[in-house]
């Protein structure tokens, strides 16, 4: 009897999903879809995280002041992206100090892009066009999520994202058209950021385990091969138009498909980097969990300012 009115439960939700009715924290969905989605979501917040390790480390070399407050600036963007997914995966009943112990613990990921160094400041304009650019186009797509509040949240972050690209742009344009030595050093770190860029949309559909149940369930709108195809679509005029070489020999334009070919990405040092030997992991979790307890007095002076203040206007309202 229970797994008919399961049944018929899961039928009707599939039905709103299929006619393009979002789905809200009240609504009854299926146990697995809420788990799915706190798993991308957590995943998607801890990365806006310890995404802001690569970056902050140049601030306080940044070359003019200028440069200085546009990284502050981007910086704190990503501060915040991670507060609305945080705040996004808690509409769906988990608690954030929860999801925070398990990035910290290494039981939840974040993405493989974020465990390469920040070598150079041109890197500060790679990540910038490159990784907020694949970023973009995977989180266009998920503005279309069917989840409500995810949904929602994308649409602002996609806003700021799209400023942070430019201004990646913008940097590795003028470092491109520099000096010589400007211009190398924009190369090389191209050179350094094209692959691992091209890694972040995940694996081939043919070996992505999640992405069939998740696009029937309208979580994920567009397959990982087929963002990725559309990123280097993108990126390549780009590249022209910065006086850069994408690092790939196979990279050209098929007449026949109407897309870009490229070359073999190395799947070994995707699962490598993902499995917690990328060359920065060890790094980047010892700062987030030391950042985590040097930040303990502020969780705590807010949870006594809120234990005083908020009953009391929740009641006066
Ligand atoms: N890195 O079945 P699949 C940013 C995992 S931050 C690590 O295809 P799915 C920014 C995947 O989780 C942008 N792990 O998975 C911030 C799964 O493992 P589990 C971050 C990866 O979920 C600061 C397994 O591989 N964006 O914008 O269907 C500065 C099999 O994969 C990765 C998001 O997080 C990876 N690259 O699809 C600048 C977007 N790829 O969980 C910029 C939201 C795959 O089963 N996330 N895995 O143990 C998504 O759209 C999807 O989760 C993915 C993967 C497309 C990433």
């Amino acid at each position: 009897m229970e797994q008919m009115v399961d049944d018929s439960l899961e039928d009707a939700f599939q039905h709103r999903i299929d006619a393009e009715v979002k789905i809200e924290p009240r609504d009854w969905m299926p146990e697995r879809y809420r788990a799915s989605l706190v798993r991308q979501i957590a995943q998607h917040a801890h990365s806006e995280i310890i995404g802001m390790q690569p970056e902050g480390n140049w601030i306080t070399r940044a070359p003019s002041l200028r440069r200085k407050a546009i990284l502050l600036a981007k910086v704190q963007d990503e501060a915040g992206h991670g507060l609305y997914l945080y705040s996004a995966a808690e509409t769906l009943g988990v608690d954030r100090e929860a999801l925070v112990d398990m990035l910290q613990t290494g039981r939840q990921k974040y993405s493989s892009i974020f465990n390469y160094p920040t070598l150079s400041w041109a890197d500060v304009g790679s990540i910038g066009w490159l990784v907020d650019g694949a970023a973009i186009t995977n989180q266009l797509a998920l503005t279309h999520t069917s989840y409500g509040p995810y949904a929602r949240a994308m649409v602002k972050i996609c806003r700021e994202e799209s400023f942070h690209q430019r201004q990646g742009f913008e940097l590795l344009w003028h470092l491109s058209h520099g000096t010589e030595a400007q211009h190398e050093m924009a190369q090389e770190s191209v050179n350094r950021w094209w692959w691992p860029s091209l890694m972040m949309f995940g694996p081939p559909d043919h070996s992505s385990p999640n992405s069939e149940q998740s696009m029937r369930w309208g979580i994920k709108r567009v397959s990982n091969d087929e963002l990725r195809r559309r990123f280097v679509d993108m990126t390549v005029p780009q590249a022209r138009a910065l006086g850069v070489l994408l690092p790939d020999p196979e990279l050209r334009w098929n007449e026949s498909t109407g897309h870009h070919d490229f070359g073999p990405i190395n799947w070994d040092e995707f699962h490598r980097v993902v499995g917690g030997d990328g060359p920065c992991n060890a790094e980047r979790l010892t700062r987030r969990r030391r950042a985590h307890e040097e930040g303990e007095w502020v969780r705590e002076a807010a949870r006594s300012w809120a234990t005083r203040h908020v009953p009391a206007r929740i009641e006066a309202a």
